[in-house]
């Protein structure tokens, strides 16, 4: 049984996380670097300990701190949920020679799934389908144009040790084929400190579909259906949704079972994702497994009524699973919209400051995580969102439309964000009929906008409806007065500027 779970994390998934832990009746340890020291996480857990500065390499990366802080509190196990320490395999390595449980695969699936080339190779002894091409690390030109010959251009160069986009190179011609090899071994070797790469086929404008495991620690697992996440601009996901539009009975069924095998093969236990590509003729590739709980995991939540961190926690105390894979229900369909600091204006650039003010209405089959609460200040430190939004209906357009309502009431005062850019994607023709891919924001939307001149900042409608509150609140009170005196202080410049324009 586990009673205190560490938490090796910070932001929405620490309080995602610390949300089931109390369900559960599990004590939480939060762990914080300054920058969180008044975060909502850090407030919510039954203790937080301070591990360091706000740079991540100074504190939420500083293993052998947390190490000792789950010692020093009497965690007996960690959760690491996404990003930082989560797919590094000596970090669950570490917690296993501590006798602290790691609420993930073990250390030894961790490595042997990080290696693209091992993987593939996995893939290939299973019977699952991956893209023609080499499963070998290639360092010889020779062997690299026998290769690329025999599979035809163009070809794809891939770091082994890569993954999510880092370390990838289109080769179009047999002239561009060594300078590519090279480049992709000098940029593997620097990012990674490995110089493996391998060739595939190209695949042309890929849909990126993934599937949901869970897998218990007597060997039985059950898949819990797809994600949709071609809506990506640069690897980043915009818009995640389930399920596909492309998805029927038998392809779900044959892609469930494909990633399955994977993860039993790998000795894999507890949640992960299997990635796969999809081409134009429904044909799908294996290309990689995450071994985390994924930022998207709440559409998959909503469709099958699992907590899937409630999941985790029971595999990781040695439960087996309680269903089999035909008790698993799908039902409605559910959407997420990453919110998030940037400005689409000026190429998505973060967006730095204060969340001087905020609002958002939510019910009515929206649900929200985040770790923000309005008055925090969204830093150069961590990643920029702000929150998820997720949207769950009994089909398709019933989740959108509740999307779209909820993103239109959704107010951010202090950065920019990318509301604005949400709500025009939604309402794009490509979108509204499930007709897009992982090429299709950067190749056709982003394009079609500038063309179109439309601003995406959505400060001047957040101006509209303050300027409207103001104003009713003045004419309450009998005076206008309120509004500039009250208003003194962070926000209220702002405000004030942004307000007189509307008078
Ligand atoms: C590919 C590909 C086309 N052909 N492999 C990018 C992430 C990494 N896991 C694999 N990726 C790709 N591999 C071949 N042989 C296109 C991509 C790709 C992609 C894949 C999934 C999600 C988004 C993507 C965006 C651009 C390219």
């Amino acid at each position: 049984m586990i009673k205190k779970i560490l938490i090796a994390n910070r932001g929405e998934i620490a309080v995602r996380i610390i949300t089931t832990a109390k369900e559960m009746g599990i004590k939480t340890v939060a762990v914080y670097s300054d920058f969180d020291r008044y975060s909502l996480y850090t407030k919510l857990a039954d203790e937080a300990y301070h591990i360091g500065e706000s740079p991540a390499s100074k504190s939420y990366l500083l293993a052998d701190k947390i190490i000792g802080v789950a010692k020093k509190s009497g965690a007996d196990a960690i959760h690491p949920g996404y990003g930082f320490l989560s797919e590094r395999g000596m970090f669950a390595k570490m917690c296993l020679d501590e006798n602290i449980k790691f609420i993930g695969p073990p250390h030894t699936a961790i490595e042997n799934l990080g290696s693209k080339t091992k993987a593939k190779q996995l893939a290939i002894k299973h019977k699952v389908p991956v893209v023609s091409g080499t499963e070998k690390a290639v360092t010889d030109i020779e062997e690299a144009k026998k290769i690329a010959d025999s599979i035809g251009f163009p070809v794809m160069i891939k770091a082994s040790a890569g993954g999510g986009g880092k370390g990838m190179r289109v080769v179009k011609s047999e002239a561009e084929l060594e300078s590519s090899l090279r480049m992709a071994q000098n940029e593997a070797r620097s990012s990674f400190g490995d110089d493996s790469v391998f060739i595939e086929k190209y695949v042309d404008s890929p849909r990126h579909i993934e599937f949901q495991i869970l897998v218990d620690e007597h060997g039985n697992a059950v898949h819990l259906g797809e994600r949709e996440c071609s809506m990506q601009r640069r690897h980043q996901k915009i818009i995640e949704e389930t399920p596909s539009v492309i998805m029927d009975e038998t392809l779900r069924h044959e892609m469930g079972e494909c990633a399955k095998r994977i993860a039993l093969a790998s000795g894999y236990t507890n949640a992960g994702t299997v990635e796969f590509m999809v081409d134009n003729n429904k044909n799908f590739y294996f290309l990689e497994v995450n071994t985390r709980l994924q930022v998207e995991h709440p559409i998959t939540e909503m469709r099958t009524g699992l907590d899937l961190v409630a999941e985790q926690i029971k595999i990781a105390s040695g439960e087996k699973l309680a269903m089999t894979q035909e008790d698993v229900r799908f039902k409605g369909a559910s959407i997420e919209c990453r919110i998030c600091a940037e400005d689409p204006d000026n190429n998505f650039l973060p967006s730095t400051g204060k969340l001087n003010y905020m609002f958002r209405v939510l019910g009515n089959g929206m649900r929200e995580d985040t770790g923000i609460e309005q008055g925090n200040e969204i830093s150069i430190y961590y990643d920029s969102m702000i929150s998820k939004l997720i949207s769950y209906g009994a089909n398709r357009e019933t989740a959108i439309r509740k999307m779209k309502r909820a993103l239109r009431d959704y107010k951010v005062v202090g950065v920019k964000t990318n509301i604005s850019f949400l709500l025009s994607l939604l309402e794009n023709e490509a979108f509204v009929k499930g007709n897009y891919n992982t090429q299709y924001v950067e190749r056709y939307f982003l394009p079609g906008l500038k063309e179109k001149k439309i601003q995406l900042d959505n400060d001047t409608e957040i101006a509209k409806s303050l300027a409207s509150i103001l104003f009713k609140e003045s004419k309450q009170e009998g005076t206008s007065a309120k509004v500039s005196s009250a208003k003194s202080g962070g926000a209220n410049s702002w405000l004030k500027r942004k307000t007189e324009a509307y008078r």
